[in-house]
């Protein structure tokens, strides 16, 4: 990594209101029906979130760039047009059952950072370029990070352009339809660096009472979709010895994985989170149940070991039953390792300003895992109420998402170079 300039000083800081404002009015898009989002990847509200987000970005003063995937790019001059540009953001689409700051608040941190460096007449060597990645979540459409997985390479846009969603519409079809497939190739832009803020969400910072998590590690995930094919039968007049009973099947994966994920304690995770049930008829014994497992874990010879088991037990428990089981890999990322330069960067800007940190394992994925393959990338992460997220009650405080954003501010602009304040 290149060095880096003279570091902002101390007592440069972000504007927290602001920043909690464009928070709130990103949050009235796409609203819950519990407080929270529900602004799922290419779907209308999506597309008004991305216009409100372009036209605060050109407020701004920055051009705008889009490319085939419909990953948003927000461009702010450095002294020297020719450096690669410091990429900072994250996402703005969110689960159906989302929160207001999962992705948004590292995509709206980002935008806070270019905001500031006008109020302050700050140049930086490096342009900065803000980014709103599409479908980080993949929940309307598998497998998550799917835009950042093509700019890094991992998939191809042909197969990202097919995936479809639970009504069978395809993914490269929506973006058309909502106006935001643009015309750059994928994964042309080059990086100086590229950074993220995002909340924790799990329990750590807030149990440790620590402010700003420095991640230097981001978990493993693994998806499998499970296909478990019985036969649809009467519930009332079919014999317990003649059913072939998927639901049934299904339950009894559902607690291998479970029992599974305990046998690595205390650090691999599983759950099955999506799952269809067919016919899902009150009378009919079901004749088929789909669902995706996600075993995640930072160490990959324990996610391979899970994905192992959960095989060979799977087909075990069907065979028995006298069913038949398929498998799909559906998603899935090997743990990474954050590139020491931002690392520390972030690290140095905690410490500079005061606040209290501790360094931290992503248990989620993000934008970030895969960015981390084409350029240097790191993380900073702020703390949330019990650590949930994925619910609509996710809730942050003011003062945390400040405390992150400063942190970012610092982080970006160190790595940018300062030319003159
Ligand atoms: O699944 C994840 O870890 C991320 O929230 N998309
Ligand atoms: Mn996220
Ligand atoms: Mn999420």
């Amino acid at each position: 990594m290149p060095s880096t300039a003279s570091a902002p000083g101390d007592n440069l800081a972000i504007n927290g209101q602001r920043l909690w404002d464009s928070l709130m009015e990103m949050a009235k898009i796409g609203p819950g029906v519990a407080g929270g989002n529900n602004r799922q990847t290419l779907t209308d509200e999506d597309g008004e979130g991305r216009a409100l987000f372009q036209k605060w970005c050109e407020a701004a003063g920055c051009t705008m760039g889009l490319d085939q995937m419909g990953n948003m790019f927000a461009r702010r001059e450095g002294e020297d047009s020719e450096a690669l540009p410091v990429y900072v953001g994250s996402h703005l689409d969110t689960q159906p059952t989302g929160g207001k700051y999962d992705g948004v608040l590292g995509v709206l941190g980002g935008l806070e950072i270019i905001r500031t460096l006008n109020d302050l007449g700050i140049h930086t060597k490096h342009p900065i370029v803000v980014t709103n990645f599409t479908n980080e979540e993949g929940t309307r459409f598998a497998p998550a990070m799917l835009a950042s997985g093509v700019f890094a390479g991992v998939h191809t846009q042909d197969w990202a352009y097919s995936r479809t969603d639970a009504k069978g519409l395809k993914f490269g079809d929506e973006l058309q339809r909502i106006g935001w497939r643009g015309d750059e190739e994928t994964g042309a832009r080059k990086m100086h660096a590229f950074f993220e803020l995002h909340i924790e969400q799990g329990p750590i910072l807030e149990a440790e009472q620590k402010q700003i998590g420095v991640v230097t590690h981001g978990q493993g995930l693994s998806w499998t979709q499970v296909t478990i094919t019985g036969k649809e039968s009467h519930t009332g007049s079919t014999p317990m010895p003649l059913r072939r009973n998927a639901g049934l099947a299904m339950a009894r994966v559902l607690e291998l994985v479970d029992e599974i994920a305990w046998s690595h304690k205390p650090h691999a995770v599983g759950a099955a989170g999506h799952i269809e049930i067919f016919p899902n008829s009150r009378n009919v014994i079901p004749g088929k149940a789909v669902f995706t497992v996600d075993l995640r874990s930072p160490d990959l010879a324990v996610i391979e070991d899970m994905e192992e088991r959960l095989k060979e037990g799977a087909q075990k428990i069907c065979d028995d039953m006298g069913l038949s089981v398929e498998f799909e890999k559906v998603g899935g990322f090997d743990p990474v390792e954050f590139d020491a330069d931002c690392v520390g960067a972030v690290r140095r800007a905690a410490k500079r300003l005061g606040l209290s940190h501790m360094d931290l394992i992503s248990g989620a994925g993000h934008d970030a895992c895969w960015i981390n393959r084409v350029a240097p990338a790191a993380m900073v992460m702020c703390p949330c109420v019990d650590g949930l997220s994925h619910n609509e009650a996710e809730e942050i405080s003011q003062e945390w998402a400040a405390a992150g954003a400063n942190v970012l501010f610092h982080a970006v602009v160190e790595t940018a170079g300062i030319v003159d304040q």
